[in-house]
C-alpha cells in the first residue's frame, strides 16, 4: 500500500540572501537544505514548519508565506512525500546549528546547487520569483530524476490531499 508521508521545508530570504543549512544527518544528509521535516499529528502543516525551523535553526517566525507544494515518489519505495514549501523574510533571532543543520547564508545569484537536491535547481527559480508552484519528481535512489512535472498555479490549497 502506498502511503504519503506530510513534509514541510521554511526558505528564509532576506536581502538577496538565503539561510540553507547543512544537512549533517539522516534522509538528506549532506547537501544544503532549508529547514523542515514530518509533520506531527495534531498540529497544522504550517505549526510543523515553524517547529522544525525552530528546532533546526533556532529561528522564530510569525508567519509563512506558502510557495510551493512537491511530491516526491521513489522507485521500489511504497512511501511518497508530500512537501509544502515555505517562504519568510520575517523572522526573529540567530541562526545557530543544532544537531542536524549548519546554517550559512548564500548569495541569491551563488547557491551551492550541486550540493543540494538535484530536482532544487528546477523549482528554486520559481521560488525566488515568488511564483506559487506545484510539481512532482520521480526518483530512482537519492540522485536521479526519471521523470518529473512542474507547473506554476494560481494558488495552492494546504489541506488539499489531490494534485
Ligand atoms: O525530517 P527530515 O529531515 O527527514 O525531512 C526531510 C526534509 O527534506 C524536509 O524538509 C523535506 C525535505 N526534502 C525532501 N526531498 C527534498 C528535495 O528533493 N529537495 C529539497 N530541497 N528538500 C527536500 O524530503
Amino acid at each position: 500500500m502506498i502511503t504519503t508521508k506530510l513534509l514541510t521545508l521554511v526558505m528564509v530570504v532576506r536581502q538577496q540572501k538565503i539561510l540553507l543549512g547543512w544537512k549533517k544527518r539522516g534522509f538528506g544528509a549532506n547537501r544544503w537544505n532549508g529547514f523542515g521535516g514530518k509533520v506531527q499529528p495534531g498540529e497544522t502543516i504550517e505549526e510543523g514548519a515553524k517547529r522544525e525551523l525552530w528546532e533546526e535553526s533556532s529561528l522564530t517566525v510569525d508567519s509563512l508565506e506558502k510557495i510551493g507544494r512537491i511530491k516526491f515518489e521513489f522507485v521500489d519505495e511504497a512511501e511518497l512525500l508530500d512537501v509544502h514549501i515555505f517562504l519568510t523574510d520575517s523572522y526573529k533571532g540567530e541562526p545557530m546549528e543544532s544537531d542536524e543543520m549548519r546554517p550559512q547564508w548564500f548569495d541569491l545569484h551563488k547557491l551551492p546547487f550541486d550540493e543540494m537536491w538535484v530536482d532544487d535547481i528546477y523549482w528554486f527559480p520559481l521560488l525566488l520569483q515568488k511564483k506559487l508552484f506545484k510539481g512532482y519528481f520521480k526518483f530512482k535512489g537519492h540522485s536521479t530524476i526519471l521523470e518529473y512535472t512542474l507547473k506554476e498555479v494560481e494558488e495552492l490549497e494546504i489541506g488539499e490531499s489531490g494534485f
